[in-house]
């Protein structure tokens, strides 16, 4: 077994303060860290949500569209939102309080303006691949854990292709938190990825 930890999104704009806060974001920071230093995983790959600054899922490059609005994006039903996590901007940077020195990999997704991209892996379009498949061959992974922002957009996306690829797939549930447009979304994803095979676990299972 070879396992790998996955941090989605351990961005500025995804934390309070940020461009698109999620709800007690930087919560999961520390986890983050403490799982990094607790020894039990062979690598840590870091996802990191890149868009330029005309990307097609903010709101501001449709003419007369809110955020929250939905349209189609390369035949995919896309929610529109605020601009955040432009390659190279300070909402796009990982969180100051994450270690990242102890990450392994860094994969950038939703770096093309035309498509979105939640799951670490592929683009919303599902044609294109991310480069996170690769690297998890490449360094032999067989097991991922998964945490990080947000659990009903990127970190469910993430693991539902990392069960749909074959690897042995865990949700780190107290690592996780979700932006919850509609009340409920984040217990839904949850189930969501439990019935795609995930196995739901919590932080203390590893640190123990
Ligand atoms: C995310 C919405 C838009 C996420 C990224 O990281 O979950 N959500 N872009
Ligand atoms: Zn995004």
């Amino acid at each position: 077994m070879t396992k790998a930890l996955i941090l989605v999104d351990l961005q500025n704009d995804f934390l309070p303060g940020g461009a698109l806060a999620v709800g007690d974001g930087d919560a999961v920071v520390p986890i983050a860290n403490a799982l990094m230093r607790g020894g039990c995983f062979d690598c840590v790959v870091a996802t990191q949500d890149w868009h330029p600054a005309d990307h097609a899922s903010f709101a501001v490059n449709h003419d007369g569209r809110s955020v929250g609005d939905v349209v189609q994006l390369a035949d995919v039903d896309q929610i529109l939102w605020p601009v955040h996590c432009v390659q190279g901007s300070e909402g796009a940077g990982f969180s100051g309080a994450l270690d990242v020195g102890r990450i392994n990999e860094i994969v950038r997704k939703g770096t093309d303006a035309r498509v979105d991209s939640y799951s670490g892996f592929f683009d919303n379009d599902n044609r294109t691949a991310t480069g996170l498949s690769d690297v998890l061959q490449r360094r032999d992974v067989t097991e991922v854990h998964v945490m990080g922002l947000a659990t009903d957009y990127c970190v469910k996306f993430t693991v539902l292709d990392a069960c749909t690829l074959g690897f042995a797939t865990f949700v780190i549930e107290d690592g996780c938190r979700g932006v919850e447009l509609s009340a409920g979304d984040c217990a839904r994803a949850m189930e969501e990825m439990q019935r795609a095979g995930a196995v739901i676990a919590t932080s203390q299972t590893y640190l123990s």
